[in-house]
């Protein structure tokens, strides 16, 4: 389970190679050619291992862009493991060393405070159907462009990848439950604050060192969705999953600015196209990925899984109020504006759904 740790010995010099490779790949080669049969690259870093959500996405990414460019462009996927750390997907991102990466708020936010909006608990809706069309939608995305692009940044897609999940050695259904409870989060400084909020004792880390940090007793438990906590073995080392809805877990895809403005027009349209068929579809296996690792964890037995009530989760509510305030203290007025635009959206798209 563990071969990213093995393979995170090799880190340092595929981070070299990557950045020296940087500019002689990826950048429409082919295009630029006169050999019909030359290919050109695209790398494309995620943060989660094979079978994740991002992988899947990724593979089927490349299966419709490599098809449908009729051989000229090749993409070559890196799985969590074979190059670093979130943080450090997104620099080499930034420097052109890889083209494309899944970059979450929940890391994203200590480079764009203003993405860190994503990681605030009991923003999002309840629905799925209205967290996807808020998030895909591309004035939504707009209000983030300006400051991907101060980083070297295209942002191409907004993705949630399914509810958090707290794991834990006992239940934790109050905000007692939670006080000087060592629990794992991502290292944005707003889910510091959030966690801070309900009394715990957060400790950011990245997430290879999750699984031993639990192991080890470093750790009282973690946050993540389902699929993540299957595939990356955090179950096996807790004895509760609890579910409160409070927050989605949020991801963002990016590409290189200058790569990405640089392509031939043609094939920029290629990747909008092949992102907007993706919407839909990689929610839909999103949805159905959380149930399925959720029956295997259970069916393995020694976990207990537990969903919290209307009042339970209005506790938690209650308590993340105040860190609102500390994301407006971080991004000023446009992190203000942010905030106030997609809660304004979440509300109307739940109305409209709700009444149809
Ligand atoms: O907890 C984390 O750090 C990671 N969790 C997921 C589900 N995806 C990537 C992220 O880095």
């Amino acid at each position: 389970m563990y071969r990213f740790f093995a393979r995170a010995v090799a880190t340092i010099a595929v981070l070299a190679l990557l950045s020296a490779c940087s500019g002689n790949s990826g950048s429409g080669d082919a295009a630029d050619s006169n050999d019909a049969t030359a290919k050109t690259e695209w790398r494309f870093a995620l943060e989660e291992i094979e079978g994740s959500v991002q992988d899947t996405y990724a593979q089927e990414f490349k299966r419709r862009i490599e098809e449908r460019s009729d051989g000229a462009i090749e993409i070559k996927i890196y799985p969590y493991g074979q190059i670093g750390t979130s943080s450090q997907l997104t620099e080499i991102a930034q420097r052109g060393g890889i083209e494309l990466v899944f970059a979450s708020p929940g890391h994203l936010a200590d480079l764009i405070p203003e993405v860190g909006v994503f990681t605030l608990h009991f923003l999002l809706s309840e629905h799925d159907e209205v967290n996807r069309e808020v998030l895909s939608d591309e004035k939504i995305r707009a209000l983030f462009q300006p400051e991907y692009h101060d980083q070297d940044l295209e942002l191409l897609d907004i993705i949630p990848e399914g509810w958090m999940i707290w794991s834990a050695n006992k239940p934790l259904r109050t905000l007692d439950d939670l006080k000087d409870f060592r629990i794992r989060t991502m290292t944005s400084p707003i889910l510091v604050a959030s966690y801070k909020a309900y009394g715990a004792s957060p400790t950011p880390m990245p997430y290879a060192e999750v699984y031993s940090g639990l192991q080890l007793g470093q750790l009282d438990g973690q946050v993540n969705p389902m699929f993540a906590i299957e595939e990356m073995s955090f179950y096996e080392e807790q004895d509760y999953l609890i579910s409160a809805r409070h927050a989605q877990f949020v991801s963002t895809l990016a590409a290189n600015r200058d790569w990405f403005e640089a392509l031939p027009e043609e094939q920029r349209e290629l990747v909008n196209e092949v992102r907007d068929e993706l919407i839909d579809w990689i929610d839909d296996k999103q949805i159905a990925y959380q149930q399925e690792r959720l029956d295997k964890i259970l069916a393995a037995g020694g976990t207990e899984y537990i969903e919290l009530d209307d009042e339970e989760r209005q506790a938690f509510r209650d308590a993340s109020m105040s860190v609102r305030d500390i994301y407006i203290d971080q991004t000023g007025d446009t992190g203000r504006e942010i905030l106030d635009i997609i809660s304004r959206r979440v509300e109307e798209a739940d109305a409209g759904f709700e009444g149809r």
